[in-house]
């Protein structure tokens, strides 16, 4: 028996940024390609001076998002700024969209708890970055739960990459999103490796787009480096789960051009050659070349948003320097609303370890 259920995949651009379909109306507007091609390009220099700033011991670990900007980027610009967002820790494109500082994207990165509290209102109901895989998919459902209940037209979108749809969690998700036909997306960035396992032997399905079937709702695939096909899948599964449609699980094709994370070496478990055929797929150049070939785009335009960008990512990481270490305990403030009393003999323990120096405290 096939496993194979026809679903959608949608692709507007080749590699090359070459129509290779009937663009959808929205698509006419070359100031919002635009836009999006300069969201696109600050993200990846932002990526670029984080990776930087772990190289040189300024941050701990940092997962980059090289080659997944335009799945991000899309997304965070359709989101209405009532809806929330329950990120993973590869979102830094989208978080940036919602209004998330970059200086807050350090701060996180770097072990600060600041880094979570996001300033910008259409943030501050965001869910900080979740890195156990797949459990923020239920907190999604959670969030979704609620808009319906109370009868707001709010949606929760979530992601997450192609190894945490193997994980129970998002499963149990996906059955909830069902059942209760809930407002919630889930974007699945199925970026082809989950550490150093490869999508081939992640799943039996030819499909993660068909899970959304088995729960009962919407599931298709989209081309993730193809930014105009994203945008298009994301703005329908939006309006569906805003207007009482119930969820939608869209499973956005792309590569992790990076390392898995800065502790990462992915030279050990994949070839050279893969690599350099993903990077003739990916999504900055090919929004670039579309807009060349319209005369949108060119080498002055170019080399201004690449200052313009390089300016606003120093005045973060400026910021960033600027905002000083916590005090250690610090870290334990945020993970309760109630703090529970069983835990402070360990909060206890903790500031004398500080006192006795064994720990670092606040200089
Ligand atoms: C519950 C849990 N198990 C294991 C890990 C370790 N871990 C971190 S990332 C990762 C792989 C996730 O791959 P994928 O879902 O494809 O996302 P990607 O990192 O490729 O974007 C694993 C197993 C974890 N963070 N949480
Ligand atoms: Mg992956």
């Amino acid at each position: 028996m096939s496993s194979r259920i026809d679903l959608p995949f949608t692709r507007y651009l080749d590699p090359e940024g070459r129509l290779v379909g009937e663009l959808p109306d929205w698509a006419d507007d070359f100031n919002l390609l635009t836009q999006l091609y300069r969201r696109m390009v600050l993200t990846r220099l932002f990526d670029q001076k984080a990776v930087a700033l772990q190289r040189t011991g300024r941050i701990g670990t940092y997962a980059p998002t090289l080659g997944q900007e335009a799945i991000g980027v899309a997304i965070g610009s359709l989101m209405h700024s009532e809806d929330v967002l329950v990120p993973y820790y590869r979102d830094t494109a989208v978080q940036l969209m919602r209004g998330v500082r970059m200086e807050e994207i350090l701060l996180y990165w770097g072990g600060d708890e600041r880094g979570s509290a996001f300033v910008d209102p259409a943030a501050r109901e965001d869910f900080p970055i979740c890195v156990p895989i797949a459990t923020q998919s239920l907190h999604a459902c959670g969030v979704a739960s609620a808009f319906k209940i109370r009868g707001e037209h709010r949606v929760a979108v979530t992601t997450c990459g192609d190894g945490a749809t193997s994980k129970g969690d998002f499963l149990e998700a996906l059955n909830v999103a069902g059942a209760w036909q809930l407002p919630v997306v889930f974007v699945v960035n199925n970026n082809q490796w989950a550490i150093s396992v490869p999508r081939r032997i992640q799943c039996g399905a030819p499909t993660l787009a068909q899970k959304a079937i088995g729960a009962g709702f919407h599931g298709e695939q989209v081309d993730g480096n193809d930014v105009i096909a994203v945008y298009d899948r994301v703005k329908a599964a939006l309006e569906r789960a805003r207007h009482g449609k119930g969820p939608a699980l869209l499973e956005c094709i792309s590569y992790r051009l990076g390392d898995h994370t800065t502790a990462d070496d992915a030279t050990r478990y994949r070839s050279a050659d893969e690599v350099k055929q993903a990077w003739m797929e990916e999504p900055v150049k090919r929004l670039q070349g579309y807009l060349a070939s319209h005369q949108v785009w060119d080498e002055g335009r170019e080399q201004a948003l690449i200052a313009d960008c390089q300016r606003q990512v120093q005045a973060a990481v400026d910021n960033f320097e600027a905002a000083g270490i916590q005090p250690v305990e610090s870290v334990l403030d945020h993970v309760y609303a109630r703090w529970p009393a069983a835990l402070g003999e360990q909060r206890e323990m903790l500031l004398e370890r500080v006192a006795r120096r064994e720990v670092q405290g606040h200089e």
